[in-house]
């Protein structure tokens, strides 16, 4: 067997592999089946990539089907693979929620590791694959199950809110979860004066802004929303004086306090087409505000944004990788499904405002 594409194959050795299973041509057959799907992406996506991308969206759509696959891509995935390939688009809780109503048994996450515990979490029966298995995050990662029961031996009692970018382990050993759009709403609603919210110190610290209660909380961050200050804010502001400036609750609290709107990922978007600003600058990742913008055309996008270099893991190559050879299957030991799945399902029955 040769080497897998998943997560350590170059990308021009990717394309020659997969070339000895499909053909990679863009044929005419390729550019007609794919034309409605680059008038929706063209405007960015420079034309000349199309021909790369399109024998890889027609040969993952058609496999698609024969495997009765249905693909969930993130907010923060490329163009090319929200508008290209997906059947569910949107949060990581959405993605998992939406996946339940579906009758195919194969998950394809487009998305970071703890997306893909999401989904197999509310989806125990089906096969979720991970198309690239080093796809992580700077907030899962930065808070480990013993850290979280070391926190709690500390504040005997105190609930413990996870949020979703946590991994299956540590969701196990909490009390309920919450979303970057419910945490006040579960902070309100679990019992106590001080709870504690793990791992992202900057949505506790913006949440504790709302709210009477005492949040502690962890040393993690988001490496794609850590980074903005509120110098970048005054810049963006001098630069563009007519635009909305709109940031997402993982940034710092000085970000939060100088932007128009502060909101999660499916917050940020209805926000913007709802309100249709004529310009708009979205702080968070690239791709999100790329994938936005061809969806309003009558803003104006401009780019102040990180791009996660963990969501870029994921490519058409390794989609259709992970579709031909069913791998990487992503798998949670039973047990420890049923405890984080409990988390989750606790914050479902409290907030209706999940994603
Ligand atoms: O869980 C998600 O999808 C993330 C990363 C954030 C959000 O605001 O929804």
């Amino acid at each position: 067997m040769v080497q897998l594409i998943n997560g350590v194959t170059p990308l021009d050795e990717a394309r020659a592999l997969l070339g000895q299973s499909f053909d990679l041509k863009f044929s005419k057959s390729v550019e007609k089946a794919t034309a409605d799907l680059f008038e929706r992406v063209k405007d960015k996506l420079p034309a000349v990539e199309w021909p790369f991308f399109a024998p890889l969206i027609f040969q993952i759509n058609r496999l698609k089907k024969q495997k009765n696959a249905l693909i969930l891509a993130h907010t923060y995935q490329a163009p090319q693979i929200f508008f290209g390939v997906a059947d569910i688009k949107g949060d990581s809780l959405h993605l998992a929620i939406e996946a339940t109503k579906s009758d195919r048994q194969v998950l394809v996450q487009c998305g970071v590791r703890f997306m893909a515990e999401t989904t197999k979490l509310l989806n125990p029966q089906k096969t979720v694959l991970l198309p690239d298995s080093r796809a992580g995050c700077s907030l899962s990662s930065s808070i480990t199950a013993d850290d979280l029961l070391a926190m709690k031996a500390q504040y005997p009692g105190v609930p413990v809110i996870a949020y979703m970018s946590t991994s299956a382990e540590v969701k196990a050993v909490s009390d309920i979860c919450c979303t970057a759009a419910n945490a006040l709403e579960i902070v309100e609603a679990v019992a106590g004066d001080t709870v504690i919210m793990v791992p992202d110190q900057f949505l506790a610290r913006n949440t504790a802004k709302l709210t009477k209660k005492k949040i502690v909380t962890w040393a993690g961050a988001c490496e794609v929303h850590a980074t903005f200050t509120a110098a970048d804010i005054a810049e963006l502001r001098a630069a563009y004086p007519d635009a909305k400036i709109i940031a997402h609750p993982e940034c710092p609290p000085e970000v939060i306090a100088a932007v128009d709107f502060a909101g999660s990922t499916t917050g940020m978007v209805d926000w913007v087409k709802a309100q249709k600003p004529a310009r708009v600058v979205m702080v968070t990742e690239c791709s999100m505000s790329d994938n936005v913008a061809l969806e309003a055309p009558d803003t104006q996008f401009v780019r102040g944004c990180n791009i996660c270099p963990h969501m870029k893991r994921i490519t058409l190559e390794n989609i259709l990788w992970s579709l031909h050879t069913m791998s990487a299957e992503v798998i949670v030991p039973d047990a420890l499904i049923e405890r984080a799945a409990h988390s989750i399902r606790r914050m479902m029955e409290v907030s209706a405002t999940g994603d």
